[in-house]
């Protein structure tokens, strides 16, 4: 199974984050996240890892906001300039603004100052960036679209001789692929970065595989894909389903209700699980049923999976109770779907069970016959 990864999530490693109540805590999405996958992929006898060619900026573009983009891109120069001095607790080593946009602006407009754009375009104060952000982000988006491309354009392979049973029904496997993104994507919506995500890699993945036919993408992530749910709202051609804790309760807060199902065109083609804190793997799969129910009427021509690891019991953002057995059960009703499949990294913060969480999951892929 091919693996998409890029060096370049290096350049991106924030020295904090602030979490609710202002305490600054080390950033947990963190670059040893992408070690402890890459150390339990190379053990196994099925992964490929490969360095993803450049798409550019035009699948990009297709689904975030240009005035976006353009802040991602010069924020750290003009920041450089900008920034708070002075003071033990203002540093210029990380840009956060201090002053969020109004929900309803008298006349709404994007701010000509730095930090209001920087308040305008950011969610929270997880989403910081540093200097190699945006290029960290543009090869995460890369590993994506190399994804979704290598699904579409691997052909079965073929069989000239069948030498055994095994290998033609091996032949008749539809493609996968791992996209190893970070940063991940899936709380960045058209115009915001959010919870460690600027550039929504699985959107832009989904974007792409939308011209080849009707997509479905699943968010499995321990947190509500509000980013994924706010790209495609109004869309009927690309399912949107997601999996996670209760807003209710849990982060994004604001988006990720049962009763939020798509607008316009796309009324119907969003759906949310918001499940309780405590939920187990008998509760997870119950629900995940539910969801692949939805997609197999939708009848895509691929999907795209979130692939968050939060949900694993012991992770130290999430409350879910799901077990590895519980993480390699996801895989296999999912690789059970029998589509073309994009599976791309999103959260999960058990750095020293992450590696072993994702590689039981992709291995459902790997190994399907
Ligand atoms: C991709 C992804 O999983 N993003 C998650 C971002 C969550 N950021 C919100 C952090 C809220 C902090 N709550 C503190 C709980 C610590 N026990
Ligand atoms: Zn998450």
């Amino acid at each position: 199974m091919k693996i998409f990864y890029s060096e370049a999530h290096r350049r991106h490693h924030p020295p904090f984050e602030v979490f609710d109540g202002g305490q600054r805590v080390p950033y947990l999405e963190n670059p040893e996240r992408m070690d402890k996958i890459l150390a339990a992929l190379r053990k196994t006898d099925w992964a490929e890892i490969v360095e993803p060619s450049d798409f550019g900026l035009d699948p990009i573009l297709a689904i975030h906001d240009q005035g976006y983009i353009n802040f991602l891109a010069s924020a750290w120069t003009e920041w450089l300039v900008t920034a708070p001095e002075g003071g033990s607790a203002s540093d210029k080593s990380a840009i956060l603004p201090a002053t969020f946009a109004l929900r309803h602006a008298t006349r709404p407009r994007v701010p000509k100052s730095f930090l209001g754009r920087a308040g305008y375009y950011m969610m929270d104060l997880s989403a910081v960036i540093v200097e190699g952000t945006y290029q960290a982000a543009l090869a995460s988006a890369n590993c994506a679209l190399r994804a979704a491309s290598s699904i579409v354009r691997a052909r079965r392979p073929q069989v000239t001789i069948a030498h055994s049973e095994d290998m033609s029904r091996r032949s008749n496997r539809p493609p996968s692929a791992f996209a190893l993104c970070r940063p991940p994507g899936h709380h960045a919506g058209k115009d915001y970065c959010a919870g460690y995500c600027f550039i929504n890699n699985a959107a832009v993945a989904a974007h792409w595989l939308s011209s080849k036919g009707k997509v479905a993408v699943l968010d499995v992530d321990y947190h509500a894909g509000n980013g994924t749910q706010d790209i495609f709202y109004d869309r009927a051609d690309v399912l949107t389903i997601s999996i996670h804790a209760d807003p209710d309760f849990e982060y994004p807060h604001f988006m990720g209700f049962a009763d939020e199902t798509g607008a316009g065109a796309g009324l119907g083609f969003h759906r949310n699980f918001p499940l309780p804190a405590g939920t187990d793997d008998a509760t997870y799969l119950e629900t995940l049923d539910k969801a692949l129910e939805l997609i197999m009427v939708h009848r895509p021509s691929s999907i795209v999976i979130s692939a968050g690891m939060d949900i694993y019991d012991g992770d130290p953002l999430g409350k879910f109770k799901v077990t590895h057995d519980g993480i390699q059960e996801i895989g296999k009703r999912i690789a059970a779907l029998n589509l073309p499949t994009v599976i791309v990294m999103e959260g999960g913060y058990a750095n020293e069970e992450l590696g072993e969480n994702v590689g039981t999951l992709l291995r459902e892929f790997a190994i399907r016959a």
